[in-house]
């Protein structure tokens, strides 16, 4: 970074900030990893100079012969990652995926069957604030009160009453496997469309740690920074028969000027994410998240649906330890370790406070962490939410943590691809 360096030492300093909070905090955050050097590099190509509105081949700039290259490959290699017919790389993000989706197949005033916010849906999915919920009618389904997991045939009880055109399926906030297949026959028995997004566990369903829902869903739409590791971004998957709408629909419906460096970096992500190291790592992955889960129900916390199947966990720091999880959040941050508060499924804090943390082992295994280190990073997270007005104690906890970072240098490990 010397041009920044030399040219904007406010900037400069802020970014070298940013790399020291990375390396020296133990990050948490369920929907956060580390990209690899190559995807940092194609970000931070001349790419970025190129307009190149339109598809591979057929521009409305000229000039476009390599940008097309980048693009084309980023295509071919997102379609034979999941099997899919046709795939979008252009949306910006995985909300102006989802938004193109809705926009190119429903009319204002539509329904939409899609999981609650509450109970660990996404925001794009239906919130009143959110496009989704301002323009379309939303009806929301939960998890089951007492196993805290999707439950198909409430889904399905909604569905023949309300008769959506469109449900969503994808969480932000759920630690259990998404079963497509059971949605798509909800599909089927009730005349929707099926769109899932997979932003969470992209990744996994890259690697087969978690079923495909690409054959199942008219659409998939996904991030690409969470699990899959790539540049902050989105793409969708469809059927061919949708192919059209929904390019019509991202570009000139939604966006201009694709971000051609982003797209090459994606490109880069989905070349990753078909070696045979990518899927070693999301196998640990999700043993992480279940040794880090274990680990802290033997520490007596209660796990929201006791468990999880994939990358992440809800804890309930208000069951467990009378705390809320904006308090647990804090307190963690103070020792270095960084995770989000969230709400659990029928939570009675507002959702500012919430009852839950939120935890995620995708960062922690792309630094090369193992069971050893999350059974060793719950008992430093139990020994901070008992404690939480004893400063000597999370100092304590601190050192740990930077003694434990240390080993792990998140540079050494992302050079690993
Ligand atoms: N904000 C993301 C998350 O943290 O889960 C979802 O888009």
């Amino acid at each position: 970074m010397d041009a920044i360096k030399k040219y904007d030492k406010k900037l400069y300093k802020a970014i070298v900030g940013e790399q020291k909070r990375q390396q020296e905090n133990l990050e948490l955050i369920a929907s956060e990893n580390y990209a690899t050097d190559a995807v940092l590099e194609a970000q931070g190509s001349v790419l970025t100079n190129k307009y190149a509105e339109g598809y591979p081949g057929r521009r409305w700039y000229g000039g476009c012969e390599h940008v097309d290259i980048a693009e084309s490959l980023a295509i071919c290699r997102v379609k034979k990652l999941y099997k899919a017919e046709h795939a979008n790389v252009q949306p910006h993000s995985g909300s102006s995926a989802n938004m193109a989706v809705v926009f190119s197949q429903l009319k204002f005033g539509e329904k939409i069957l899609a999981m609650d916010l509450a109970c660990g849906g996404h925001l794009t999915h239906g919130h009143p604030l959110n496009f989704s919920g301002k323009y379309f009618r939303i009806i929301p389904y939960g998890v089951d009160r007492k196993t805290e997991r999707l439950d198909y045939d409430a889904i399905l009880s909604l569905g023949k009453k309300h008769k959506p055109k469109l449900v969503i399926a994808g969480a932000s906030a759920y630690s259990r496997t998404i079963h497509a297949k059971r949605l798509r026959e909800v599909c089927d028995k009730i005349g929707a469309m099926l769109m899932t997004d997979m932003a969470h566990i992209a990744g996994l369903v890259a690697a087969g740690c978690h079923p495909n829902p690409v054959p199942y869903s008219e659409f998939v739409t996904s991030t690409t920074h969470k699990t899959l590791c790539g540049p902050r971004s989105g793409f969708i998957l469809c059927k061919k028969k949708f192919a059209k709408p929904i390019d019509y629909m991202v570009f000139p419906g939604l966006q201009g000027g694709p971000l051609m460096h982003i797209i090459a970096a994606k490109a880069v992500a989905f070349k990753e994410a078909q070696t045979e190291r990518f899927k070693k790592k999301q196998i640990q992955t999700v043993k992480n998240a279940y040794a880090l889960s274990e680990q802290l129900k033997r520490l007596g916390y209660r796990i929201v649906s006791n468990g999880t199947d994939n990358h992440m966990l809800l804890v309930d720091v208000f069951k467990s330890k009378g705390i809320t999880g904006k308090e647990a959040s804090a307190v963690l941050d103070k020792a270095r370790i960084t995770v989000n508060k969230n709400l659990i499924p029928y939570d009675t804090q507002p959702p500012l406070v919430a009852s839950g943390i939120r935890l995620g082992s995708p960062a922690l295994t792309t630094r090369g962490m193992k069971e050893e280190q999350m059974k060793y990073i719950a008992g430093l997270i139990d020994v901070v939410l008992s404690n939480i007005s004893n400063k000597k104690k999370i100092r304590e906890v601190r050192e740990a943590v930077s003694n434990l970072t240390k080993k792990f240098p998140i540079y050494k490990s992302r050079v690993l691809l």
